[in-house]
């Protein structure tokens, strides 16, 4: 017998929450393969910046930008006890709780409930939302998964108030959870490594569907000290380019969708086997669209043939995942790429027609034991490269390398509290790399002339 199950995607509490393309992509996609095992889906996203509900309240809708991106509702609200060191406004992004209460009473029937949660420091608004359907579902079963669940497992088992806590990939366990509870028998049970087999996710649950978010690989073939991809996913995982441009061509014929946005953590890498095919294959199939990066793509992938490409298929919003120019730092940290890299990938992009505030250069800035010149001294290197620095604040990642060292640098207990994890707070700032330091930085970098990649 098929059953009701409930998505919800939950707030972000935060210092700051922008939507730069910001999708529960997991939760969807395990929305799409439980369809597929015919039960009926429903979604509650509590980030929703067109609610209908909030619209009516505030009367303003958050500012949104036509490729899809934008703010999100936001409402101030008080900070946990542990954060009052930082001088800056907390808020709830998202819909009001109120709002979501009656969203939820939209669904009486409700057999189940899948909690998704991203940053290990949003942890609140997922305990929030789950609090909220324990008390208005009482005895409806309540799964939590995604990157908090996985990250932080202990510390949501014991503090979350889910009934059940996944870790890692959720596909297979979703359908196991199923079958013990409802004794339902498995209909549709793909092979999780085959990324083609999956159903394509729900994303038609979204109420405007002002971008896609795509993959087309998962994992990644690096092994940086401070990121925990290969926590997720330790075998790098591609799908087939032509599958991938198959689905692209299907939320722009269904759907109108004309930007995409990749979560890819290696979307470049061996080019000639996914992002070249992909793009010729979308050209010969005349489909018009605007891709965005928001992820950090891979310089050295970048030559001349790639960055042609890339610029005529309509890749609007590149960013390149380079973190500092300090050659010691770089191989410590993994080696994924060298200074000269960057030069010579900034020559490519602009013969290719990128502009200098096109193309994004991300830069760790507050990781144990990092001092201010080092900072400094890699922003002046992008800059002279002829690129746009992003400052990343180093968020800490159970699991990773480099986490030992960040327990050792930090005098935040990171360990018990992952509000800590929080990137604004920088919490293995030191005193060769205070927080005026950090902000002497973001403001140097806002004297800069402003991205004007939108207007192409
Ligand atoms: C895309 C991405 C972004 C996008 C946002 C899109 C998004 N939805 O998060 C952008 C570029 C904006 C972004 C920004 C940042 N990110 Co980010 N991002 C990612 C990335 C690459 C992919 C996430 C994703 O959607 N994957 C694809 C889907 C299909 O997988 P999934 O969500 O894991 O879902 C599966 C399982 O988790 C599970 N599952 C999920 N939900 C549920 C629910 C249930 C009930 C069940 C059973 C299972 C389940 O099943 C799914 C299918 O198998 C991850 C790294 C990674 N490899 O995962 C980092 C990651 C999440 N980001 C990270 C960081 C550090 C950041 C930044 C702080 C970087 C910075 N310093 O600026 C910012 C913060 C943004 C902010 N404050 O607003 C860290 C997490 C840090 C933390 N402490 O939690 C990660 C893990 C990368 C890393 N460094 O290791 N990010
Ligand atoms: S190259 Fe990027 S995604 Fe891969 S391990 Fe390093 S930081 Fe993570």
């Amino acid at each position: 017998m098929s059953k009701n199950i409930l998505l919800i995607n939950p707030w972000i509490y935060d210092f700051a929450a922008y939507d730069f393309w910001l999708k529960p992509l997991g939760l969807l996609y395990l929305g799409g393969l439980l369809r597929a095992n015919s039960h009926r889906i429903s979604y509650i996203n509590c980030l929703d910046p067109y609610s209908p509900l909030m619209l009516q309240r505030s009367r303003t809708m958050p500012r949104r930008h036509v490729y899809g991106h934008g703010r999100l509702f936001r409402q101030v609200i008080n900070k946990p006890d542990c954060l009052h060191m930082l001088p800056r406004s907390y808020c709830r992004y998202g819909i009001d709780p109120d709002i979501f209460r009656t969203e939820l009473g939209l669904y009486p029937d409700t057999d189940m409930v899948l909690v998704t949660s991203m940053m290990t420091y949003w942890y609140p608004g997922v305990f929030e939302a789950i609090r909220i359907v324990k008390e208005m579902m009482p005895g409806i079963p309540v799964v939590l998964g995604g990157k908090y669940a996985s990250l932080c497992y202990d510390h949501a088992v014991a503090n979350s108030g889910a009934d059940y806590v996944v870790r890692g990939r959720g596909e297979k366990q979703i359908l196991e959870i199923l079958q013990n509870l409802f004794d339902e028998d498995i209909i549709f049970d793909p092979d999780e490594d085959d990324l083609d087999a999956l159903p394509y996710p729900a994303l038609d649950l979204v109420r405007r569907i002002d971008h896609v978010p795509m993959i087309t690989t998962i994992g990644c073939p690096y092994r940086c000290s401070y990121c925990s991809s290969h926590i997720f996913q330790k075998k790098f995982l591609r799908r087939d380019p032509v599958k991938v441009v198959d689905e692209i061509e299907h939320w722009q014929k269904s759907f109108g969708v004309i930007d995409f946005s990749f979560y890819d953590d290696a979307l470049l890498v061996d080019s000639e086997k996914m992002i070249i095919p992909l793009l010729n294959e979308l050209k010969r199939r005349k489909l018009s669209c605007r891709f965005h990066c928001p992820n950090g793509l891979h310089l050295r992938e970048i030559n001349s043939k790639l960055s042609k490409i890339l610029y005529d298929s309509g890749f609007k919003t590149i960013r390149f995942g380079f973190e500092t120019a300090d050659f010691q730092l770089q191989k410590e940290t993994g080696g994924k790429v060298q200074n000269e890299e960057l030069q010579k990938a900034v020559i490519h992009l602009k013969k290719a027609g990128y502009k200098t505030e096109d193309i994004g250069v991300y830069l760790l800035c507050g990781i144990p034991g990092q001092k201010e010149v080092d900072v400094t001294q890699s922003i002046d290197f992008v800059l002279q490269c002829g690129a746009k620095p992003v400052l990343a604040e180093y968020s800490p990642i159970p699991g990773t390398k480099m986490w030992a060292d960040a327990l050792a640098a930090s005098p935040f207990d990171i360990q018990h509290e992952p509000l800590y994890h929080n990137n604004s707070l920088l919490c293995c700032r030191n005193d060769d790399f205070s927080y005026d330091a950090y902000s002497r930085s973001k403001a140097k970098l806002k004297t800069l002339p402003k991205e004007t990649s939108v207007a192409r």
